[in-house]
């Protein structure tokens, strides 16, 4: 996969350099390429941004060097894909923002399955909405949102998505298991885990987990990300297709939202021993 990311902070995308996903580039699975937004003015000052038209706090970031910008994202881009996509390969824009689309693990699904994406991190209170319209004319563009919060700029956001596209994609993670056990891949939360030693400041791992009944263990883990979803996360747990639960989930289900708990910060209840 081929990543662009434009910025105005390129050393905020060095930690894309570690751990896994530095492997996965340097194994060219992953071909990540930041570009300073700076490099596309030609005034001595390097202004990315003016003030609003219509007023109002802030600054906007101008639209010139955004459009030569991506204009050079479509140059390296496509000379760096040339063979594996076409002449006329095009990337998929994404543009963090807290007015975009909820970014979902659904989403990070269907973007792993891209060949090219790219990243335009905006600042202060915003980009010039023309860049969007014009990259629109020829490109898919999407604003994609973290959550209901505000951060300062996108390159937290680009950390974020890069790493849950990223990890998707094949060979990046060794286990794939890893990757179909976890929280929000069928709507359910990730049960608790432990390891050793059995007991820790008085607390006990569950006896279950001990007992070597694999059934037994499948059972309580089921269980306990049934419980762990509708404490933490009534709106998941709304949202779960009946026909995706068997009996004793409903049962589950039933109980915690009859018992919900007196606070959301609480400890989940102490786990029952089998
Ligand atoms: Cl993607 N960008 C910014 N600037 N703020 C956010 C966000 C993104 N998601 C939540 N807050």
């Amino acid at each position: 996969m081929r990543i662009d990311v434009v910025t105005i902070f390129p050393e905020y995308l060095d930690a894309l350099r570690l751990s896994l996903i530095g492997r996965a580039r340097e194994q060219e699975l992953l071909d990540l390429q930041v570009h300073d937004l700076r490099d596309f003015t030609h005034d001595r000052h390097r202004t990315v941004d003016d003030t609003p038209y219509g007023g109002g706090p802030g600054m906007v970031m101008r639209p010139e060097p955004w459009g030569e910008a991506l204009d050079h994202v479509q140059a390296a881009g496509r000379t760096a894909l040339a063979g594996v996509s076409g002449e006329d390969a095009t990337p998929h824009l994404l543009v963090p923002s807290p007015s975009g689309v909820p970014f979902t693990q659904q989403l990070a699904r269907e973007l792993a399955a891209e060949p090219w994406l790219a990243f335009a991190c905006g600042r202060y209170e915003g980009i010039d909405e023309r860049v969007l319209d014009d990259a629109a004319q020829r490109w898919r563009v999407t604003p994609v949102s973290l959550g209901d919060y505000v951060l300062n700029g996108g390159e937290v956001a680009v950390l974020a998505v890069v790493e849950a596209v990223a990890r998707l994609l094949p060979g990046v993670i060794g286990n794939a298991q890893s990757l179909v056990e976890e929280s929000h891949e069928d709507g359910l939360l990730e049960y608790p885990v432990y390891t050793k030693p059995a007991s820790w400041r008085g607390l006990d791992v569950p006896a279950v987990l001990l007992s070597g009944h694999h059934g037994a263990i499948a059972r309580w883990r089921r269980d306990e990300r049934v419980r762990r979803t509708a404490r933490r996360r009534p709106d998941l747990a709304a949202a779960l297709d009946d026909a995706a639960l068997d009996d004793a989930d409903r049962r589950v289900l039933a109980d915690q939202q009859a018992d919900p708990g007196s606070a959301r910060f609480l400890p989940e209840p102490p786990a029952v021993a089998d």
